[in-house]
């Protein structure tokens, strides 16, 4: 576990979870970032991947620009499989797929005060993830995206359900094809909150979409 966070603020934190590159974006991402600050998002992702990413200096300084957004307004940073990138901008933690750079190293790299999220597609992925050091767990894609072009099949938010029937209780995201309109289902299903890309990132106002995202993650998890 981070010694910074603990679960409960963990589990607060995963509500609304926006992940962005400059990729994901049609105009300015630092824009797109600061309204959906005001929207209410409880945590951001720097995602630069995917075709057309930015490299070097280029894609350290829209990472130092987003950092200092999140710091003004107290939304921790995470930055997606970027090791170097993290410890540069002074990130909160660090999300890695089963792709990426294996939890273990992660975690002995960043110490044990940065958060550390791990993508996991099934409850063995997910127990392996949390006895390597994960803090929390994105499971997806839930329903089909397009925003990940080697996405797996949608897996439902079943897959959620099935993880915590398995006795993994640390803090679980739903991701892929989440909006406000289905966030309730992931919620019910098991998950702490949920995590988007395009019903942020796309929206005609971002601000509104993250406020819309945050109000059907709270009411589900109110009557849950
Ligand atoms: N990871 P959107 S799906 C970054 O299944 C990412 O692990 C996924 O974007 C996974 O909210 C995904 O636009 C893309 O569907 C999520």
């Amino acid at each position: 576990m981070a010694g910074s966070f603990n679960a409960e603020q963990i589990r607060e934190m995963l509500r609304a979870y926006f992940i962005m590159g400059s990729v994901n974006c049609p105009g300015q991402p630092a824009e797109v970032l600061r309204q959906a600050i005001a929207g209410g998002i409880t945590l951001f992702q720097y995602r630069e991947k995917g075709k057309g990413a930015l490299q070097g200096d280029a894609r350290l300084e829209l990472a130092r620009k987003l950092r200092r957004l999140c710091r003004a307004s107290s939304v921790p940073f995470i930055v997606n499989d970027d090791i170097e990138l993290a410890l540069a901008v002074d990130a909160d933690g660090v999300h890695v797929g089963q792709e990426d750079e294996p939890a273990s190293n992660v975690r002995r790299r960043i110490g044990p005060g940065m958060l550390l999220g791990v993508s996991a597609h099934d409850a063995e992925e997910a127990e392996r993830a949390v006895r390597e050091g994960a803090d929390y767990l994105g499971v997806g894609p839930i329903y089909a995206t397009g925003s990940k072009e080697d996405a797996k099949a949608p897996a439902g938010p079943e897959v959620i359900t099935r993880i915590r029937e398995a006795g993994i209780r640390v803090p679980i995201v739903g991701i892929g094809g989440i909006t406000a309109g289905n966030a309730a289902e992931v919620v019910r299903a098991g998950a702490d909150g949920v995590s988007v890309i395009s019903a942020i990132s796309l929206a005609a106002n971002p601000a509104a979409a993250a406020s819309e995202l945050l109000d059907a993650v709270r009411k589900a998890i109110f009557q849950r």
